[in-house]
């Protein structure tokens, strides 16, 4: 028996993805990892004529959206998304993807214990001891009378907050609904929010910047915490108004501030914050993306949207993260 005709078979387009991003380094390595995870795909840089069912990317302009009509989802090469809500150029129904921890609560994890640990056992104070050749021992206070308050329980948030609780500190989070974590005492609301700032010795920032936080920490703010507290923004810079922050810190009611995040960065060359002997920062070195986890983690999501299966970290446009 000879086969009839053939019914013409449809060919079935290839999966487009197209990565976006300001920095060429970090554009190739998105670039070769997606090729890598997704390898049925056909994967373009921007700027290209591809026009792609998935973008990925980093602070994409207007002719990127302008350009890319067919777009089923852009995933956030990084944790934060007010980048993209800031814009109204980001098409008002397009999902958008963050990253989910990839290999970035690790790094959290380290600087921000390695900050509280300095303040816990008063290392500037022995610095300082050193460089005036004195002999001084100060007492210990026990870590579970040290609290330390987490403000934001996102991934990265509830990470640190849970590790810092199995070094031994006292640990407050403050998140907008209460989130119930083992062994760490919880406030949510507005309404909670002065006796969280209030118990912090230490308080980490690590709730994201919306339309509801920015300016958060302020000189009213600000000066609810306890006499000789400690900032630490992992954040983002806007979260703190930079000028009452100084101000708390020169009138001796705050001890000083670890600032890894800044409203301008790079943070201008005459900005007060490099000079100043209380403050120590970093150049937004925190945690940064781990791309081949992270390229793994939208492989298997963009998998799942192509089967109509519903992705987590899908940004919530009202709340704004
Ligand atoms: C961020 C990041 O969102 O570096 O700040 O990922």
């Amino acid at each position: 028996m000879t086969d009839g005709p053939r019914a013409p078979t449809e060919a079935v387009p290839p999966l487009r993805i197209v990565v976006v991003h300001p920095h060429e380094r970090a554009r190739s390595r998105w670039h070769e990892e997606l090729s890598r995870q997704l390898p049925e795909a056909v994967v373009a840089s921007w700027p290209s004529n591809v026009a792609a069912d998935f973008a990925i990317g980093w602070e994409p302009g207007a002719d990127f959206f302008a350009a890319q009509p067919r777009l089923r989802a852009f995933f956030n090469a990084g944790a934060g998304v007010d980048h993209l809500l800031q814009h109204d150029h980001v098409p008002a129904t397009l999902p958008i993807v963050r990253l989910e921890d990839a290999g970035m609560a690790e790094q959290m994890i380290e600087y921000c214990c390695h900050e509280v640990i300095h303040q816990y056992r008063r290392w500037d104070d022995y610095a300082q001891q050193q460089r005036e050749r004195r002999w001084q021992m100060h007492a210990s206070v026990s870590r579970d009378q040290f609290a330390v308050g987490v403000l934001g329980l996102g991934v990265l948030g509830r990470s640190v907050a849970t590790a810092l609780h199995r070094l031994g500190y006292r640990v407050l989070g403050f998140s907008r609904q209460a989130k119930a974590l083992d062994g760490i005492t919880s406030y949510a609301g507005a309404d909670q929010f002065e006796a969280f700032l209030r118990a912090s010795q230490v308080l980490i920032v690590l709730a994201p910047l919306t339309s509801a936080t920015v300016d958060l920490l302020n000189r009213g703010t600000l000066s609810q915490l306890p006499a000789g507290a400690y900032l630490i923004n992992v954040s983002r810079g806007a979260l703190v108004v930079d000028a009452d922050l100084l101000e708390l810190i020169d009138a001796g009611h705050l001890a000083g501030a670890t600032l890894d995040v800044f409203r301008q960065e790079p943070l201008p060359v005459e900005h007060r914050f490099w000079s100043h002997p209380k403050i120590r920062l970093t150049p937004h070195a925190s945690a940064r993306t781990v791309v081949a986890v992270s390229a793994q983690q939208v492989a298997d999501k963009i998998r799942r949207l192509l089967r109509d299966q519903p992705v987590s970290g899908t940004v919530d446009r009202l709340r704004g993260y």
